[in-house]
């Protein structure tokens, strides 16, 4: 007999196709046909978005570092698929988060760190999941324009933003675990739904703001809602200032740190934040006892995370949501923690460009790694394609399923990346970056100078190449490449626009 099977269901649409079946084969598509017609009666998948601040690529020990302990997102690692060469836009807080919930560029959503807004016509993540049937809930730091209510989320548990504590220079714990100032965060506190401060949780960063962060989310997870849920939780770990959470002091031993293989005294020329607050933390030349003190005190903060990730799980598990639950663990930017010399995010090197990307769930394969370059901008697509949604139009990032199902290896031949200085007249970004499969330069504008790696051979940056005559063509077609990307991307930033976007 002739029949119309149906071999996929792929974002609401059905693939058939027409076959002869004999009478045991019919049966057993008849068999099939009565699971898929379950799975379609099945709700969308909920989406739990775990996003650490500052966390480098390199500090999952199921990704290789056997320096540190993430039990739990070791779980993930082997539950899900992992990205080696997930990048941010932007290696700053603000700017990589509007990326991430715009699915656009600094260039298209207006957001680079200087204060400035999104724009109003961007089709914000949680706004279209909202709209597509979700509840949309948020817990954790927040730090772009506006409040996560009129960003798309309907509630907040345990918001950590800035302004509450009453005035200025009030922290509750000024010193880091070093003893220097605690230099981020002071006034921050946490906010009940309808924003009232809770200065009893502390003012500033606490060994357990990530902690109260963990409990707002948990909290939304045991409601077992009515409807799917889209959970967008914004840890504070392993930003500075670090304070050890209880227990977690005597964690790693710094003695038992290596430095990093790219670990330098000082970076050889002002890569453009040679004075910003990151770079302070630190005296110069930087110690190499005093670099493994922090790299084990970060240590220390992103253990302490992955235990209230791994609550988080187990809230997912014990509540029977997690089969039909899309987690994604990831970071803003990574940081550089001695590298090159320098301490903080701002430069475009593979330690802060950088980010852990994890994602389980349904329609994830289960312990694969991919080597694709992706953007965190491309989450908000990725999702919206596994859930069946409608991608808005102001949506730039690209889908990265057709990589997880194996029909492409990679869906960006070349990513770049940009940083602006932070302070001053809105200007073009001073860094900008190209990266292939094998290649990355490194454009500093202040400088006029190129740094050229060969990443194949060279994947701590170490030997640039910008200067030997040996890697000309690389460098040619690089610096086209690059210029080609950027030119009409920072032309809106020419002297007279006092608005660029
Ligand atoms: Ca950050």
């Amino acid at each position: 007999m002739d029949v119309f099977l149906l071999i996929g269901i792929k974002s609401g649409r059905t693939v058939q196709a027409r076959t002869r079946l004999t009478p045991p084969l019919v049966a057993m598509a008849f068999a099939i046909l009565a699971s898929l017609g379950a799975a379609q009666d099945r709700r969308p998948p909920n989406v739990l978005l775990i996003v650490s601040d500052d966390q480098p690529p390199d500090t999952i020990r199921a990704l290789g570092n056997l320096h540190i302990d993430t039990p739990n997102l070791d779980r993930l690692v082997h539950a899900g698929a992992a990205f080696s060469r997930a990048i941010t836009g932007n290696p700053h807080c603000i700017p990589s988060r509007a990326e991430i919930m715009t699915g656009a560029t600094e260039f298209r959503n207006g957001s680079p760190p200087f204060g400035k807004a999104i724009h109003p016509e961007m089709a914000l993540w949680a706004d279209t999941m909202r709209k597509a049937g979700y509840h949309t809930w948020y817990s954790g730091k927040w730090m772009n324009d506006g409040t996560p209510k009129t960003r798309g989320y309907e509630e907040t548990r345990a918001l950590y933003s800035s302004g509450g504590s009453g005035g200025p220079g009030k922290i509750t714990y000024p010193k880091a675990y070093n003893g220097r100032p605690s230099t981020g965060y002071g006034g921050w506190t946490f906010k009940t739904d309808d924003g009232k401060p809770e200065i009893e949780k502390g003012v500033g960063l606490t060994p357990i703001t990530d902690r109260h962060i963990a409990t707002g989310a948990f909290g939304f997870i045991n409601r077992r809602p009515d409807k799917p849920f889209f959970l967008h939780v914004n840890f504070t770990a392993p930003h500075f200032p670090l304070h050890f959470p209880p227990g977690y002091g005597k964690k790693y031993d710094p003695a038992t740190i290596p430095l990093p293989p790219n670990f330098l005294p000082e970076h050889p020329f002002d890569h453009g934040n040679s004075v910003g607050g990151d770079e302070q933390l630190l005296p110069l030349p930087r110690a190499p006892a005093e670099v493994r003190a922090n790299i084990a005190a970060s240590y220390a903060l992103i253990s302490h995370l992955d235990e209230q990730v791994g609550r988080l799980l187990e809230a997912l598990r014990a509540t029977g949501q997690e089969k039909n639950t899309i987690v994604i663990f990831t970071s803003d930017h990574g940081m550089a923690n001695g590298s090159h010399g320098l301490m903080g995010k701002q430069n475009m090197y593979e330690h802060t460009i950088g980010v852990p990307l994890i994602l389980t769930g349904p329609g994830i394969p289960r312990n694969r790694r991919f080597a694709a370059q992706v953007y965190l901008r491309d989450l908000y697509p990725t999702v919206c394609e596994l859930a069946g949604i409608p991608l808005p139009a102001t949506v730039e990032g690209k889908s990265f399923v057709p990589v997880l199902t194996d029909l492409k290896r990679e869906i960006y031949p070349e990513v770049y990346a940009y940083w602006h200085k932070p302070t001053g007249p809105a200007e073009p970004p001073i860094q900008r970056m190209v990266r292939t499969e094998r290649w990355k330069l490194i454009y500093y504008s202040h400088l006029n100078r190129y740094q050229l790696f060969d990443l194949a051979n060279d994947p701590h940056e170490q030997k640039d190449l910008s200067a030997h005559p040996d890697y000309s063509e690389p460098l040619a077609d690089l610096r086209r490449k690059l210029h080609a990307w950027f030119a009409p991307r920072i032309e809106p930033f020419k002297v007279g626009n006092t608005n660029p976007r």
